[in-house]
């Protein structure tokens, strides 16, 4: 499951949900303009900054969006 922490008029997040539609991959979106989604997001990942993934299939929580974009690349896009 992926869940992805964004804010609304953010470009960084922008960037990785286009990528999340290009891949066809579906995923839960959580807006850091609800105080208690901000909060939620500090006590996982340690700071508020969006985007922000969370693959609970791949264990794994990443913050800066061009690492997101890679770990979506890697793991899900198409095989040449
Ligand atoms: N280098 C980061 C920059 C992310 C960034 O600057 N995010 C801003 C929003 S665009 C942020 O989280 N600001 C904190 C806030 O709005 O509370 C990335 O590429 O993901």
């Amino acid at each position: 499951m992926l869940t992805l922490y964004v804010k609304t008029g953010c470009a960084f997040c922008a960037m990785v949900l286009h990528r999340l539609d290009e891949l066809g991959l579906q995923y839960d979106e959580k807006n850091i303009g609800d105080s208690g989604i901000a909060d939620e997001l500090v006590a996982r990942g340690g700071k508020r900054q969006v985007p922000y993934l969370v693959d609970t299939d791949a264990g794994v929580e990443i913050y800066e969006s061009a690492d997101i974009v890679k770990h979506l690349d890697t793991h899900f896009a198409p095989k040449e």
